[in-house]
């Protein structure tokens, strides 16, 4: 057979993101499946009986990272992997991270149909947590698993409510696993991730296929800001200490420092106020200050600058202030020939490839720390995501999985 003939069958690859967009669907068309919940235990249970289908082994580590593996003629030799995350922002959209990890199943399937024996193992993985957005940090499986965090911090963060444990739930859906969370326990060659683009580019410009030359470094703040709560009726103005006044001053801030410096970006998404009463003034907040950039002293310089201003308004305002540093990633340059690669393959199926830059988070963040790594993007609708109404075409996806298979293809004979 000539493989260069070979395509996905993309009918199979959009019933199986039908069947993942239904599990934790919301009634705005979105999904909310947030890591180690009860919907993540039923996408995964799905998951990993569509491996055993294709007689994959199946592997689940300390943090519930599933890895299929296809031997290759030659078990000796480095594996290809290629994977990405079925977890969801909460609410989030049914594609960012769902099409790296179910392109990656279509691949394999439409190996596993052609009878096709690679040279090397193909290992596909669906990450822990890489959302963040639940239980933060972010890139937790595939973080502990590259070293960057250990297991017992992952295993001891809180959801964004306070209530349940990650590792505890971890281990209520049955993915707390016993095979070591660790990238030294496996022999990689190189890894591809398939992944929606996520902003405006490959929509805005009528490009097929996005070929990012690597992944913005992000640093995670957590900050907490101390106040006086009184009845906000007989409380003069002067001499309050209210949280939540100077939490407005900060977030301006972080905007400001943002475009005093350029070439970053930075966003307070997250703020808890206590205890939110419209007449108690507020005694407390807790925020979040998420910057990336492709310079990694950029970033700290920047965050830098902000902590110094804040520091000012919180005397200024009576209000004693803590500001950790929660996570930290480093910008992530992939390698020159996987990423010639994607365009190479783009270019020879026929599809347009733009060169660009991913200003998301991803897996491949940790795993272009271990192997070599490249990624392949397809547009976003209006560049949205993160959002409900997170949209890719079929016939686009079906253009990322074909580059996918023929990458891996590649390399896995290699
Ligand atoms: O934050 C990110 O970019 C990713 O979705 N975790
Ligand atoms: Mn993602
Ligand atoms: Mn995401």
């Amino acid at each position: 057979m000539d493989l260069k003939e070979l395509r996905i069958n993309e009918d199979r690859l959009r019933e199986t993101l039908e069947t993942s967009a239904g599990i934790g669907a919301t009634k705005n068309n979105g999904l909310e499946r947030c890591a180690a919940t009860d919907e993540d235990k039923q996408m995964r249970d799905i998951y990993v009986s569509w491996l055993k289908e294709c007689g994959c082994e199946v592997v689940i580590d300390e943090m519930g990272n599933i890895f299929g593996i296809r031997p290759g003629k030659n078990r000796e030799l480095g594996a290809v992997l290629t994977g990405s995350h079925l977890d969801t922002q909460k609410p989030g959209g049914r594609f960012d991270g769902i099409l790296g990890v179910l392109g990656a199943l279509e691949v394999l399937r439409t190996i596993h149909d052609n009878n096709i024996q690679l040279e090397r193992d193909l290992i596909i993985t669906d990450w822990t947590n890489e959302e963040g957005g639940w239980f933060a940090p972010a890139c937790m499986g595939s973080g502990v698993w590259a070293g960057n965090i250990t297991k017992e911090f992952a295993y001891a963060r809180k959801d964004r409510d306070g209530k349940t444990v990650f590792g505890e739930e971890l281990e209520r859906i049955g993915y707390k696993g016993d095979f070591p969370c660790d990238h030294k326990q496996w022999n990689l060659y190189g890894a591809y991730e398939l992944h929606i683009e996520q902003g405006p580019v490959l929509y805005r410009e009528g490009i097929q296929i996005g070929a990012p030359k690597g992944i913005l470094c992000l640093h995670w703040y957590d900050v907490y800001l101390t106040g006086a709560a009184n009845q906000v009726g007989p409380t003069p103005m002067e001499g309050r200490s209210d949280a939540l006044l100077a939490f407005s001053e900060m977030n301006l801030v972080v905007n400001k420092v943002t475009h005093q410096m350029g070439a970053m970006v930075g966003t307070v998404g997250e703020i808890q106020n206590h205890p939110n009463s419209r007449n108690i003034i507020p005694d407390g907040v807790h925020f979040t200050v998420d910057i990336r950039s492709w310079d990694d002293d950029h970033a700290v310089k920047a965050w830098e600058m902000m902590k110094k201003e804040f520091e000012v308004i919180a005397e200024r305002r009576g209000c004693p202030i803590r500001a950790e540093e929660t996570w930290k990633v480093e910008h992530a340059p992939f390698d020159k020939v996987l990423w010639d690669r994607v365009v190479n393959v783009s270019e020879e199926l026929g599809y347009t490839c733009k060169r660009m830059i991913s200003g998301a988070g991803h897996d491949m963040s940790e795993v272009n720390k271990i192997t070599r790594g490249a990624m392949i993007f397809v547009p976003s609708i209006n560049g949205r995501s993160h959002v409900e109404c997170e949209e890719t075409p079929y016939e686009d996806c079906a253009k990322g999985a074909n580059v996918l298979l023929h990458c891996v293809l590649r390399t896995a004979n290699e």
